[in-house]
């Protein structure tokens, strides 16, 4: 075989080797084995002397053109799998933002934070103002000012928990001319601390937790939401309760709940309603929760007394007006179907995750 012979063959070799290498190591050993200091390629142009004078040019010229195309492969396949190598790192390397993974668990709102917020957005579209009050109460306001006074049987009621004065540090309570202090029993306290501070016509409502010294029941608890509503002008009468509760009740309930109305006696209405809505877990047939009546007492309600009006600072006989009061609790009972108020406040997560 003749020496050009031999370095096509050199080249055929070269190039077949360089095709199927498959990593940049590879080529760079391959760069070395042909064109390295003691490659093939090299050695041949190295060793031109040997060979006759005539004959020189043309192996070099050969030797050298092969050496290009070598060089040029090895480039191009090299950057090529520089490329690769790239690709596969950066597919290694992205971020599936749509990936599942195992999620955190970031809990949920409470039911009864559920329905408050559904109960202030249809009040709300009523035109009523959302207002909030102290938990912490004193004797004046939520007794005194709403026409109970010290010893009036109807305190019975709203038995709660006093305060000792020396643990409670309040400016703004005025603890020395308002009486004792006590975990408020009713959101009705608003009233008149409203009414202070704003002239009528307004419309309000109250939402917040309430206290009582209660023997617990599945419908009594010691703790629990009210929410207060108060509607004060010089025209507001017994009819304007009827149609606020009755676009309330069909709102929430988003069904044909049922509402009735009872004589009812609270010191600071005249007259006083009691007001119940159809039991909807038992659909008025009797249940452990409606104690078996049907209906579940729910607000309490009436023209506000003027004597009311007066602790507010109001003239007598200038504005009238209608208050009530609801248990929040029992809403998303009847809504969810949940036949024990103590449930809420357990922190039972079996129950808690069921919302
Ligand atoms: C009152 O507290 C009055 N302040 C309501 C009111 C406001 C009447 C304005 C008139 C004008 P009562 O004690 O009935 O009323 O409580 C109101 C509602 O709270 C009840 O109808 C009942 O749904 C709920 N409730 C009462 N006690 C409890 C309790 N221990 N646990 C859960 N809900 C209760």
């Amino acid at each position: 075989m003749s020496i050009l012979e031999e370095i096509e063959k050199i080249k055929l070799f070269a190039l077949e080797e360089i095709s199927k290498a498959q990593e940049i190591s590879g080529l760079e050993n391959l760069r070395v084995k042909y064109l390295g200091r003691n490659g093939n390629l090299t050695h041949i142009l190295r060793s031109l002397e040997k060979y006759p004078l005539s004959d020189r040019k043309n192996i070099g010229k050969l030797a050298n053109e092969i050496r290009l195309i070598l060089e040029k492969e090895i480039d191009e396949k090299k950057k090529y799998s520089e490329d690769l190598e790239y690709k596969k790192l950066l597919e290694n390397e992205k971020l599936d933002v749509t990936a599942s993974i195992n999620k955190i668990s970031a809990g949920h709102l409470h039911p009864i934070t559920k329905t408050l917020e559904k109960v202030e957005q249809i009040f709300s579209s009523m035109g009523f103002e959302i207002v909030d009050g102290p938990e912490v109460e004193t004797e004046f306001y939520n007794f005194d000012a709403l026409n109970v006074p010290a010893h009036h049987p109807a305190r019975d009621m709203w038995d709660t928990f006093w305060l000792r004065q020396n643990e409670v540090k309040s400016e703004k309570l005025k603890v020395k001319s308002d009486g004792r202090l006590l975990m408020r029993t009713h959101t009705s306290p608003m009233q008149v601390r409203y009414m202070q501070k704003n002239k009528p016509p307004f419309r309000i409502i109250v939402p917040g937790k309430v206290f009582r010294r209660e023997a617990t029941d599945a419908r009594h608890e010691s703790t629990f939401y009210h929410l207060e509503g108060l509607m004060v002008g010089e025209d507001v009468n017994i009819a304007n309760i009827k149609s606020v509760f009755e676009i309330f009740f069909s709102n929430f309930f988003e069904a044909d709940a049922k509402i009735r109305l009872r004589p009812s006696y609270f010191p600071f209405v005249e007259p006083g309603l009691e007001g119940d809505v159809s039991c909807l877990i038992c659909r008025g047939k009797g249940c452990r929760l409606c104690k078996n009546t049907g209906w579940l007492e729910i607000f309490g309600a009436g023209m506000v007394n003027q004597k009311v009006f007066i602790a507010a600072g109001y003239p007598k006989n200038k504005y009238q007006g209608f208050a009530f009061g609801f248990g929040l609790d029992r809403f998303p009972m009847m809504l969810y179907g949940i036949d024990d108020i103590r449930l809420f406040h357990s922190g039972d997560l079996r129950f808690l995750k069921q919302f």
